[in-house]
């Protein structure tokens, strides 16, 4: 039987056997009262990775977003954002609907915002009339910018601006130790330039559930009141979070490879004519291809990989993306690359 090659998010994998076996034998208590022994732990290692004084244990990366954008402002703020940012174009518009705040969006380069926009775009006056700066949010990696890693002196200059106008910053890491691998540096080099950071466990670190949201301890305390409010207070959730210790202790350094894999598939789809790929956007494990000059929109051609065995995902009429992860090897990729020009009778 053909083995069907899914590309389409590292979001798929699977707990591995360390990680059952840990959920299986984990300690657990009511975490409504503080009592399991399991996130406790969890929470105290992940505010010691990225650098912060506490961290919240949540059921979604989602979540994580949501509870900071309540916890850092007031509603009829505004939040400075991306405008392909994860939180803006992909969280149900929960920005509005639950914090009532107003998206002001700034264009991104290759997943960074400028700090120059920025700048231009804070609001901190005394006109009645204008909405005024709550919050600014930044994406390390950047998702939609094809897994990029924003530079740490970009992310810095926006630190330090928030910081001149008193603003907090948030940092949606959702993939943060994908960032901070391809930088070969300590995740803290980035955390360092973002007041709170979401990241997530179940993504390439392959937890079957579970993200983390990291900042100083009080606004934790006021996220994990949020997180009740919105039916997050999880109980025995030791089981799950046994499984995110072993993501933050063992699984970052797998990320290579990866970065690896997606280097080449990229080179081998690249041959295809018709497909063409930007080079400065492979830093990671996510990769965009554009298929304009294919004939093909990409809802067909996904159809058509569909029916090969390979699982990827159509973003825009041109742009599909593949996703690395921990179920893809080697082989995968080379099988992948010959069912994809199989397509195209190559
Ligand atoms: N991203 C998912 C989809 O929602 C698109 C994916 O397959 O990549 N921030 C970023 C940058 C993300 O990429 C994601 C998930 C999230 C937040 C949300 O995490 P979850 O899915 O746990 O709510």
């Amino acid at each position: 039987m053909m083995k069907t090659i899914d590309f389409r998010s590292d979001t798929i994998t699977k707990p591995t056997d360390e990680m059952r076996e840990a959920m299986y034998k984990a300690e657990v208590g009511d975490d409504v009262y503080g009592e399991d022994p399991t996130i406790n732990r969890l929470e105290e290692l992940a505010a010691e990775k990225v650098g912060k004084e506490a961290a919240l244990f949540v059921p979604t990366g989602t979540m994580g977003n949501q509870l900071a954008l309540l916890s850092h402002t007031t509603r009829g703020q505004e939040v400075i954002l991306g405008d392909w940012s994860h939180i803006f174009r992909f969280e149900v518009g929960g920005l509005a609907f639950l914090s009532g705040l107003q998206a002001r969006t700034i264009k991104e380069y290759n997943g960074a915002m400028d700090v120059n926009d920025v700048r231009q775009a804070i609001v901190k006056d005394d006109n009645i009339h204008h909405p005024q700066t709550g919050l600014i949010c930044m994406e390390n990696t950047h998702n939609m910018a094809g897994g990029v890693v924003v530079p740490v002196e970009k992310m810095k200059a926006i630190y330090d601006l928030a910081k001149e106008n008193e603003l907090p910053v948030h940092l949606d890491g959702a993939r943060v130790f994908n960032a901070a691998l391809a930088l070969e540096k300590d995740v803290k080099e980035i955390t360092q330039y973002t007041d709170s950071v979401m990241f997530c466990l179940s993504k390439g670190l392959s937890a079957p559930v579970g993200s983390i949201l990291a900042g100083d301890r009080d606004f934790i305390n006021k996220a994990r009141r949020f997180r009740k409010m919105l039916g997050g207070g999880m109980r025995q959730a030791g089981v799950i979070a046994a499984a995110g210790i072993i993501a933050l202790e063992k699984m970052t350094d797998r990320l290579y490879e990866d970065h690896e894999n997606i280097i080449k598939l990229a080179n081998g789809l690249e041959k295809i004519e018709g497909i063409s790929i930007d080079r400065d956007t492979i830093h990671t494990n996510i990769l965009m291809i554009n298929i304009k000059d294919t004939g093909f929109i990409s809802e067909e051609l996904v159809e058509k990989m569909n029916e090969k065995g390979i699982l990827a995902s159509s973003i825009t009429n041109e742009i599909i993306r593949f996703v690395t992860h921990r179920h893809i090897n080697e082989s995968d990729i080379n099988e992948s690359i010959n069912r994809i020009k199989n397509i195209f009778n190559l």
